[in-house]
């Protein structure tokens, strides 16, 4: 059934005495932030984080907050909200996260999903209640949403092929699988396995989970390090700097590995001079200020497709000490997506065209 929502000043009201009932039930149940000041007549955003437990998830937190403010001062949004669901990746938690969120009325609502399936009631209940939804960072099984990812299979294959041509082709690798349970990492691990399928030479030893996270892979490879023969390769999903002290608390050569975007790792391959395979690539998080730009567009009734593609952070050798030069240790790459990209983006996304590469942020920016 459709609903007709009311009007936003109206809702603006309820949502303002609802708030502080779902202030006091939310507490403890997770992080976010609100950008509560202004509001009006302008939208309200609110985005849903199924998982906060990985640096890269705290930066694409980071750049939305970021992004939403200044938004909020340009008087674009009137306010927005971030909740992110605690625990591994939790479906259930985000759902009743989501039902909270929906009760103070967002005009738009990101999410990114714990789940490409479990979310679809609570997505169809939010269309239903005439929300605009944009799901990122992930596929989903919603019609009603918009959906805005990166290809994972693009990312799979960037850390598993110049690993494996890196060891010659042949040799021992372990395999990190990242947030398991979410749909980026189910069509990593599928494609993982295909290219893996197509290089007989290579046996997998060991295969653990990650998290896509330097601090869990690094526990989680040294948990298996004793029971396994000399390791060419670690095929992750960006965790190579955590990999590589797994190895070093061992008193193991450090393996070809797929680091990960941020300022510590990049630092760390370029000081020490790795050549072997190695690659950094990982999802874009400014996924998430590219969803934000979607979410006002649709709102202002531009046509936009159902399915956005955005491009993956490859950091490339050539690029590796511009982007280390300008990220903080635990801050990862990020294309810098302004409305003006962004559009242009979408342009491209619908003429077939090659995509668009955001410049790379300078330290003054
Ligand atoms: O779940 C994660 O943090 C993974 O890095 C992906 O979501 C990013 O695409």
């Amino acid at each position: 059934m459709t609903t007709t929502p009311p009007p936003r000043r109206r809702r603006a009201v309820v949502a303002a005495s609802l708030a502080t009932v779902i202030a006091a039930t939310a507490a403890g149940c997770g992080s976010g932030s609100d950008g509560s000041a202004g509001g009006g007549d302008k939208p309200f955003i609110a985005l849903s984080n199924g998982f906060i437990g990985n640096g890269w998830r705290q930066t694409m937190i980071a750049k939305f907050e970021e992004a939403a403010n200044q938004a909020q001062k340009d008087g674009l949004i009137g306010k927005y909200k971030v909740v992110n669901a605690p625990g591994e990746n939790s479906a259930t938690e985000q759902v009743a996260q989501i039902k909270s969120l929906l009760v103070q009325k967002p005009d738009a609502l990101l999410i990114d999903p714990a789940s490409p399936t479990a979310l679809k009631p609570v997505i169809e209940q939010a269309c239903n209640q005439g929300v605009k939804v944009v799901v990122f960072d992930s596929a989903i099984d919603a019609p009603c949403a918009h959906v805005l990812l990166n290809s994972f299979k693009d990312w799979a294959t960037a850390a598993a092929e110049p690993l494996i041509d890196g060891i010659g082709g042949t040799g021992t690798v372990i395999v990190s699988r990242g947030v398991v349970g979410s749909q980026p990492e189910a069509e990593m691990y599928q494609t993982t396995k295909d290219i893996l399928a197509k290089h007989p030479g290579v046996e997998v030893a060991a295969t653990v989970n990650g998290m896509c996270d330097g601090a869990k892979a690094q526990k989680a490879v040294l948990g298996v390090l004793s029971s396994v023969p000399k390791v060419d390769g670690v095929i992750g999903c960006g965790d190579g700097y955590g990999v590589a002290q797994a190895f070093s608390t061992a008193g193991k050569p450090v393996p070809a590995v797929t680091f990960e975007t941020n300022g510590r790792a990049l630092n760390y391959w370029k000081e020490n001079k790795i050549d072997n395979g190695s690659v950094a690539v990982m999802s874009d998080p400014g996924q998430s200020v590219a969803a934000l730009w979607e979410a006002i567009d649709l709102l202002d009734g531009k046509d936009i497709p159902k399915e956005l593609t955005f491009p993956i952070m490859l950091v490339e050798q050539k690029d590796r000490d511009t982007w280390a030069a300008v990220l903080k240790p635990d801050e990862y790459a990020a294309w810098p997506w302004t409305q003006e990209l962004f559009r242009k983006q979408v342009e491209a996304s619908k003429n077939g065209s090659e995509p668009v590469t955001p410049p790379i942020p300078s330290a003054a920016n």
